[in-house]
């Protein structure tokens, strides 16, 4: 698609005021969106980031019970907590809202209303359970009772710790709410459901349109979800935290629209306060409402659907049958993988984890983001590793960057007066090794399309470039000889520092900042780029003319890591791991206690376990837990439901060998057959994992 875009709006996913962020959330959303709009600003786009803090939902209640405080007290704590860290980083939000504030209550409450209005919302009376002590209806996470997987007495209302099984609240014995400890009641309440599928046949055209330039992964969970069919999906729920049903009847009174409903719209309140702040209260339509306005979500691959389905077809409702006031949809959604901490998933109830706040503590906001940049987790997960970390910052932002911007200016400031002592030709500025063309076309492309530690790597090799470049001109020799080759060779040196601050400068703009300064600007690199003294594609000629006066004394722009200041770190995983490791050690031996009673050998041979081929998985409707698959075992193909859809992706499954009990009696599951059993083992995470069994030639064998 070819629309020329006049103007861009970058969002951010709004984390939780729940707990501070940490690297994770930073590469794959933060960092990403920051080195975006700063790149876009340097070309002179019209651009703003908008970000803020999800404040509502049933976790922060819980936190709010947990630790005798309000809900409010626990997202003031946090708000303030993400938005400092944030700001510590360089993360450069043009807006960073709160959804609990007054002006998204109002918009989330106008969509919810305007909605119901075109009675687009079905309603459903259901069941759920009743606290008659605390005279309110509780929300999953509010029952606890005894699971019906391993007994354990505690298990929560959506899922149990204990064995990580998802369960809902109906399926506890003897639930008790946590408000009284009572046994709850089931009782009649009414819910609003927004219907996705609905919205069906426009959400496909929409994805369709955007197949070629979305990444695959975003492409692939969109539609898988399509090809399943898009269901109702409830967006109220019974809880006194959130946004009230907008609705004065019996029936909406103690009642707040879902988290997600009025999260996503949290973009365009905030777009909305942006506005106001600025004292152009209705410039925020120039941004959500007008065709030629570009809109990108920065996301994790989790929260894909909400953004690629959920809130498209929000804006379609609110659209349908209107001429004006009409939303556009998102044109890109750059979802990334996850970033992993020293070869871990980083997991907030089990702390481990590094907090954003606590790192800025410890180390400079630029060396983390470089690192982090150069391990974008863009198609797979990455690694962040703290002897990474040191490896980079020591080689190569301490050793090629800070020494060969302090080479070149100590150098001029001792034999040329601090002066740029030549003018350099066009001829001069063609550098062995580095071709400003393809360097200028593959940076833009990088960047345009969101590869962004390709770009951190090139910009790290004109850096590379540019060192080599001085270390084998050997100024500081040639100056006794043939002063005005080495006038020459510091000039070019010097604008090559220049094209390091500004090629440099979405990722690293502390940095850039500082560079810039050195170089005699008298002000900082940002400023230069508000006032409109600066453009991107001054980095690739050289700027700076014979006579230019450089700032005065250099800097040590990064002080190298010491084996002693990450040594604690990685003590600190070692504690971390080795208690994971008990604990998981721990579960394996409850495990092993349990071991069923003995069973003669010819009852043993009686299970006839083969080797099966899976030719299709699907979703089964209304049932989250559970796949249908098609296996293939010798020449016959069977159906087969197997409780695996809240551990795999269906089309994960696929052309994989495993293990099914093949002489199983065939069992109806809600209304499907299923003629065998798959079988999978439970991981600590509480995922499934299928016995696999690799090998040629071995569909329809007997495992023995
Ligand atoms: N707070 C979930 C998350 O942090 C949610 C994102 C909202 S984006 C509108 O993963
Ligand atoms: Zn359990």
């Amino acid at each position: 698609m070819s629309i020329q875009f006049s103007r861009t709006l970058v969002t951010t996913a709004l984390p939780y005021a729940n707990g501070p962020v940490h690297l994770g959330h930073l590469a794959g959303v933060y960092l990403p969106a920051d080195i975006y709009v700063r790149y876009k600003r340097l070309r002179g786009e019209d651009i703003i980031h908008i970000g803020g803090s999800d404040e509502h939902g049933v976790p922060i209640t819980i936190t709010a019970d947990r630790e005798g405080i309000t809900p409010q007290e626990v997202v003031d704590r946090y708000h303030a907590q993400n938005l400092e860290a944030f700001e510590r980083c360089g993360i450069s939000f043009d807006y960073y809202g709160r959804t609990s504030s007054k002006l998204h209550h109002e918009t989330a409450s106008e969509f919810f209303r305007e909605i119901e209005g075109k009675d687009i919302f079905v309603k459903k009376m259901e069941q759920h359970f009743f606290d008659p002590k605390a005279n309110r209806f509780l929300s999953d996470r509010y029952v606890t009772g005894t699971c019906p997987v391993c007994g354990y007495g505690e298990a929560n209302g959506d899922q149990c710790e204990q064995c990580g099984t998802h369960l809902s609240p109906r399926e506890l014995i003897e639930p008790r709410s946590k408000l009284s400890n009572e046994a709850p009641q089931l009782r009649e309440t009414l819910h609003w459901y927004f219907p996705l599928g609905r919205f069906q046949p426009f959400l496909e055209e929409y994805v369709k349109g955007h197949v070629g330039d979305w990444r695959a992964n975003v492409v692939n969970y969109t539609k898988t979800w399509l090809k399943q069919g898009l269901n109702d999906r409830a967006i109220t729920r019974d809880l006194s935290w959130g946004v009230p049903v907008p609705i004065d009847t019996e029936e909406a009174r103690g009642k707040v629209l879902y988290v997600w409903f009025d999260a996503v719209l949290g973009y365009i309140s905030f777009t909305r306060a942006w506005a106001e702040k600025n004292g152009r209260p209705e410039r925020w339509r120039e941004f959500w409402q007008h065709e030629d306005s570009r809109i990108v979500h920065f996301i994790g691959k989790d929260n894909v659907v909400f953004h690629t389905l959920m809130f498209p077809a929000i804006l379609m409702a609110w659209n349908e049958n209107r001429s004006e006031g009409r939303y556009v949809l998102a044109d890109n959604v750059p979802a990334s993988e996850f970033m992993n901490f020293e070869g871990r998933k980083f997991s907030k109830s089990r702390n481990y984890a590094v907090y954003l706040g606590e790192f800025l503590d410890r180390f400079p906001a630029d060396t983390l983001r470089y690192t982090v940049a150069m391990n974008y987790p863009e198609n797979k997960d990455s690694d962040f590793s703290w002897t990474d970390f040191q490896n980079r910052t020591n080689g190569e932002l301490a050793d090629t960057l800070g020494n060969f911007i302090k080479r070149s200016i100590d150098f001029t400031n001792s034999k040329f007066d601090g002066r740029v002592p030549w003018q350099c030709t066009p001829e001069d500025w063609r550098l062995p090794g580095l071709d400003w063309d393809d360097c200028l076309d593959r940076l833009e492309k990088a960047y345009e399309q969101f590869h962004f530690r390709e770009a951190a790597s090139l910009t790290m090799d004109v850096a590379r470039a540019a060192n080599r470049f001085l270390t084998e001109k050997e100024p500081w020799k040639i100056m006794k000889t043939d002063r005005d080759a080495a006038a020459r060779t510091m000039a070019i040196s010097l604008n090559l520092c220049h094209t390091l601050a500004i090629a440099f400068y979405p990722v690293i703009p502390h940095t850039a900042n500082r560079i810039y300064r050195m170089l005699g600007f008298g002000e900082s690199l940002d400023d230069a780029l508000k006032n409109g003294r600066l453009d991107w594609r001054d980095a690739f000629q050289p700027m700076l003319f014979e006579g230019h006066v450089l700032g005065g004394v250099s800097e040590i722009l990064f002080s190298k890591i010491q084996d002693s200041d990450i040594a604690p770190e990685l003590e600190k995983i070692e504690r971390l791991l080795a208690d994971i490791r008990r604990k998981e050690a721990g579960e394996e031996a409850r495990g092993l206690a349990d071991i069923a009673p003995e069973i003669a050998f010819e009852d043993f041979l009686k299970v006839d376990l083969r080797v099966v081929t899976v030719l299709e998985a699907e979703k089964v409707r209304k049932a989250d837990k559970l796949l249908r698959l098609q296996v293939r075992i010798g020449g016959e193909t069977r159906q087969v439901l197997a409780g695996l859809a809240l551990s795999y992706r269906p089309e994960e499954l696929v052309d994989r060998q495993v293990v099914m009990v093949a002489n199983l009696a065939e069992r109806k599951i809600r209304g499907e057959v299923s003629r065998g059993m798959i079988l999978a083992v439970e991981g600590s995470d509480g995922r499934l994992h299928v016995v696999e069994v690799d090998g040629e030639g071995i569909n329809g064998k007997r495992v023995e």
